[in-house]
């Protein structure tokens, strides 16, 4: 098969990358703007493979994708383009509302036209990615989330994917377009950018800066490792059934408070030749700072209709998991120092096609 990625740069998307080249034999092309968060430094295991291609397009640009959809001829799309970082949504919405909601149009619209003009025996499938922060939040002990969960979600970031995700099903209602949904709980792994919780505290502690964790640090996330969501996601675009929308989760509900001391107790046993200057435990760095806005109480994902319909469970236990990712921090500081000092974004330059 042909797929295209959108936001295949990103840290889901490259994991995408990744698993569809080195595990698979379809062949590729990453559609990606290269905004902040896309690097293509992550895709360098795969960048020479002859089934993988890269496309620096915004999915906004409704002339590009309709071009690059008649040259390439894709036979299914995997939409993982999106502004993610919630911070970010409360501080300047724009761009979420543009790239999350105006992004998917277009290539719903563009999809359109291209299934219109290439009438197909074969199997086409267009796979939204999506979040479970669509769902709103948890309190104490509530059922956890499945696909008849009532949309409400609480953040700029949540309320335009939740505006994507009523798009999809429309355009698969109206006008029959073959789609599949996937929604997924917090994921966390090799490539994850910065600015993220998981990889922030990693990177401050190991520079000896607070860990700023916001309000009481009792918010509940289900982490899922994100190579299990690479490989849920491409069992669903192969496997799953048009129309449907499957819920993908780690269960691995975990207290914020309770992952950095985690990743403290790690960093205590795998880097306490880092530690920096003056740092006598990694765990004196945790901070109480202001709370987000909004801030979402608790997310947790039932996965079951997934394990059931497509027989997907996570292979990761969030302690296996945890320590393969600050490991990969440890051993990969080329990647993350070209992040932090922005490197990534000049070299992007000689590495595009
Ligand atoms: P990310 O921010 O790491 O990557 C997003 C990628 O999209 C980047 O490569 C960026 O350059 C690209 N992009 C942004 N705007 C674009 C545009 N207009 N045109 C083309 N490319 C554009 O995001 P991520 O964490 O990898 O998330 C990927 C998808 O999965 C998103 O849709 C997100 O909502 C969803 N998701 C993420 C998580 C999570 O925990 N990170 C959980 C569930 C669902
Ligand atoms: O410095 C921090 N301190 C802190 O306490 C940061 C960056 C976060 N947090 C808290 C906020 C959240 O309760 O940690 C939790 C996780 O925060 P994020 O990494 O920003 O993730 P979250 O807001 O839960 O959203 C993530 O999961 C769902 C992704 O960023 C979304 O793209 C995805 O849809």
């Amino acid at each position: 098969m042909k797929v295209i990625v959108t936001g295949g740069a990103g840290f889901i998307g490259s994991a995408v990358v990744r698993y569809l080249i080195q595990e698979t034999d379809h062949q590729v092309l990453n559609l990606d703007k290269l905004t902040y968060a896309g690097n293509l430094a992550s895709l360098q295991e795969v960048s020479q493979s002859e089934r993988y291609r890269f496309a620096q397009i915004d999915i906004c640009d409704a002339a590009a994708v309709a071009e690059l959809l008649q040259d390439y001829q894709p036979d299914a799309i995997m939409h993982l383009a999106a502004e993610s970082h919630v911070d970010r949504s409360i501080t300047d919405a724009a761009s979420f509302m543009q790239t999350n909601i105006i992004g998917t149009y277009t290539l719903l619209e563009q999809v359109r036209h291209y299934l219109a003009s290439h009438p197909r025996e074969s199997h086409f499938i267009f796979h939204h990615v999506s979040t479970d922060e669509v769902y709103g939040d948890l309190e104490g002990t509530d059922a956890l989330f499945t696909e008849q969960t009532p949309y409400a979600p609480s953040s700029p970031y949540s309320a335009s994917k939740a505006s994507s995700d009523h798009l999809v099903r429309a355009w698969h209602r109206t006008y029959d377009l073959p789609v599949v949904l996937t929604n997924c709980s917090n994921n966390y792994g090799p490539y994850h950018f910065p600015e993220k919780f998981i990889p922030h505290m990693i990177l401050n502690a190991l520079d000896g800066k607070p860990l700023p964790v916001y309000g009481d640090g009792t918010q509940i996330r289900d982490w899922l490792y994100v190579e299990d969501h690479a490989r849920a996601l491409v069992h669903v675009m192969l496997e799953g059934k048009a129309g449907e929308t499957y819920n993908i989760g780690g269960l691995n509900e975990k207290r914020n408070i309770d992952v950095v001391q985690t990743l403290c107790d790690l960093l205590e046993e795998l880097a306490a030749d880092k530690k920096p200057e003056g740092v006598t435990q990694y765990r004196d760095l945790i901070t109480f700072v202001a709370d987000r806005p909004g801030h979402d109480l608790r997310y947790a994902i039932d996965a079951s209709k997934i394990e059931q319909e497509l027989g997907w469970k996570p292979q990761e236990t969030f302690a296996s998991g945890m320590r393969k990712t600050v490991q990969w921090y440890l051993n990969n500081p080329g990647w993350w120092q070209d992040v932090l000092n922005g490197n990534y974004q000049l070299e992007r330059i000689g590495l595009t096609q």
